[in-house]
């Protein structure tokens, strides 16, 4: 990463009227949550695009449960990483004014951070098939949850694939887009829709895209700079140039 190209972006990132950040499963590595499509990928793994979707619930419920359970166990062992606490320390100085996040890990906020909307749900929240129940785990799920309302099965309250993200959060995440002057776009290969349009429509409006990866995605072509390596790494070193 030429260092020009550091100290351009914390010049940027320093002096943006509207900052705000999107995350993608690459934040959470360095804290070794498995990313999605990575050679470690929990896709790779277990096909997640054939378990994260309502027909594979529907089919199995018991199958998919196993699969979030087993990834609820691992999460619950993780930290947050050096990138998550800088994206929290940005915010609390007033600098970072959004989060939006497709992980569903609770990471960020683990961080510090509080201005955080998860477009794709939280791995420990709940609702009910049946009824209007919302719940949260604070560990692992032991077995299919019942809703304590009216008995029915749980699901993990995530955005499946095939799924309309929530509205709510959509109208905060649209209200955001539109004040953003810079874009920081950490961790994502940019290859899951709506999501991977919101640094797009920063840059259509005149904003300014600043990606960190570890090697190319999908935005790069469209992004202002790419800050090469480990998002662990990299957000630290450009919070020490502010
Ligand atoms: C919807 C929650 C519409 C569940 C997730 C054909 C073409 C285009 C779109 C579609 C299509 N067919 C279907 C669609 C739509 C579909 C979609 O986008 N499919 C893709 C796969 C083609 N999208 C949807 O279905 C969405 N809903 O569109 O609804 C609709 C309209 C009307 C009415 C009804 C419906 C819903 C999408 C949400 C899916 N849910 N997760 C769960 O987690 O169990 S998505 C899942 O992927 C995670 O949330 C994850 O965050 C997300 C995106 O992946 P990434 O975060 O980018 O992770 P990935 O592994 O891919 O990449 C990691 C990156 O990190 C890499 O670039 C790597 O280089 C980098 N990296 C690695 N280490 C580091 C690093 N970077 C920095 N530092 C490091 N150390
Ligand atoms: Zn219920």
């Amino acid at each position: 990463m030429p260092e020009e190209d550091l100290q351009e972006a914390a010049e940027l990132v320093a002096n943006a009227k509207y900052l705000i950040a999107l995350t993608g499963a690459g934040v959470s590595k360095e804290s070794n949550v498995p990313t999605f499509r990575g050679e470690d990928g929990l896709w790779r793994n277990y096909n997640a695009m054939e378990l994260a979707t309502p027909a594979a619930f529907a089919n199995d419920p018991k199958l998919v449960w196993e699969w979030y359970i087993w990834r609820q166990g691992l999460i619950a062992e993780c930290e947050p990483n050096p990138g998550h606490l800088t994206l929290a320390k940005w915010e609390e100085t007033g600098l970072l004014k959004s989060l939006i996040t497709q992980n569903v890990d609770g990471l960020h906020r683990r961080a510090g951070s509080s201005n955080v909307l998860e477009v794709h749900g939280n791995l420990w929240a709940l609702k009910c098939l049946s009824c209007d129940y919302h719940g949260r785990l604070s560990a692992p799920a032991e077995g299919i949850p019942e809703c304590p309302d009216c008995d029915s099965m749980l699901r993990p309250n995530v955005v499946w694939f095939g799924e309309s993200l929530d509205s709510e959060v959509m109208a905060r995440v649209y209200a955001e887009l539109e004040k953003a002057t810079v874009c920081l776009v950490i961790g994502t290969s940019g290859v899951v829709q709506p999501a991977a349009m919101f640094p797009i429509m920063v840059k259509q409006r005149g904003g300014t895209i600043i990606e960190f990866n570890v090697e190319e995605s999908r935005l790069t072509r469209s992004v202002d700079y790419h800050i090469q390596g480990p998002s662990g790494e990299t957000l630290p070193a450009l919070d020490s140039l502010i």
